[in-house]
């Protein structure tokens, strides 16, 4: 398990390197640089967090406090408040345990988000995830809009060694999750996760066809919990904020995967994302393979993001 616990830690660390690259460097050179704490500090200090893609709202957040403890504290060593903003900064992103009932009971998680996000490569990681808890699992191949979407997923599923409905093309995506939930509840499945296709550009066709799965979900697994997660590719800054308002727009958002941190000087957005909108990021994905979803952590990302080692507090 500690083993375990040090190779997710390394994974993360590796895939959160350009992102610390970018903010790290500038809070070293700022905690560095300056002998006391005063505006110029905390102006600097704010200008890291915006061009880390913190956003106005976290880094409104996090500064307030950090202020409000430096003067309670009686702190001037601007050395001295760099725990105190990686304290703060991990409660800006504190995701409650509740967050994974889906885990709990019995469930569908529906993946939503625009093209090539990682919804495909995500149901499957996840699939891997709850299968190795035990769980059974069973996916359904909704996107049937997307060529070869289904042999896509068919592959997944044969490495997370679970079983899939559904995976011909120009089928109605409804009716694959009508058969998905027909074989989840013959077949005694835990979980059903369904794929959906990427296609924002017309909200009116997103919004009908989102309504109709979930029609058939109340209908006909009512006593599913539902979980709605939408997909965002972290290496889209401020894009993925933009997308995660329209999906909350048009569905019951629950949490959000945020993917391709390893790519990314952006990981920043994670902060955003989750005091801008009120939508728990619950997993992140930092490459490619299917170890490479982890559940999201606050304190182990902002750790990650300062490169501090869990032996070493
Ligand atoms: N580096 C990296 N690549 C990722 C990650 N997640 C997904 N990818 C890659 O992103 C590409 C697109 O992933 P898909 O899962 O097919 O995305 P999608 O949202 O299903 O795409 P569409 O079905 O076409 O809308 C693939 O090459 C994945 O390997 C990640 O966390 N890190
Ligand atoms: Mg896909």
């Amino acid at each position: 398990m500690a083993e375990e616990k040090k190779g997710f830690f390394k994974r993360l660390v590796s895939g959160l390197t350009k992102t610390r690259d970018n903010i790290v460097a500038g809070f070293d050179s700022l905690f560095t640089g300056y002998s006391t704490i005063d505006d110029d500090f905390y102006e600097e200090l704010e200008e890291i967090l915006i061009m880390g893609d913190i956003g106005i709202n976290a880094t409104t957040a996090i500064l307030d406090k950090l202020k409000d403890q430096v003067e309670i504290r009686n702190i001037r060593d601007p050395k001295e408040c760099k725990q105190l903003l990686i304290d703060t900064i991990k409660e800006q992103m504190t995701v409650d345990s509740t967050e994974y009932e889906f885990e709990n009971r019995k469930s569908v998680i529906l993946v939503i988000g625009v093209n090539g996000v990682g919804k495909t490569t995500s149901v499957g990681k996840l699939a891997g995830k709850l299968k190795d808890q035990g769980k059974k699992v069973i996916l359904g191949a909704a996107d049937t809009f997307r060529a070869a979407a289904g042999e896509q997923l068919t592959q997944w599923a044969n490495r997370a060694g679970v079983e899939i409905i559904g995976g011909q093309d120009g089928a109605d995506p409804a009716s694959v999750v009508y058969d998905a939930v027909a074989a989840a509840k013959a077949r005694n499945a835990d979980v059903l996760i369904c794929d959906t296709a990427g296609r924002l550009h017309n909200k009116k066709n997103l919004m009908e066809e989102l309504r109709k799965i979930y029609r058939i979900l109340e209908k006909e697994y009512p006593e599913a919990y539902l979980e709605t997660l939408v997909v965002l590719d972290g290496t889209t800054g401020q894009n993925a904020l933009v997308q995660a308002r329209q999906f909350a727009e048009v569905a019951n958002v629950t949490g959000i995967i945020l993917t391709k941190l390893d790519g990314t000087a952006k990981g920043g957005i994670a902060v955003a994302i989750q005091s801008e909108l009120d939508i728990p990021v619950k997993y992140i994905g930092v490459g490619e393979s299917i170890d490479d979803l982890q559940k999201f952590d606050a304190n182990s990302f902002v750790d990650a993001l300062f490169d501090i080692r869990p032996d070493e507090n």
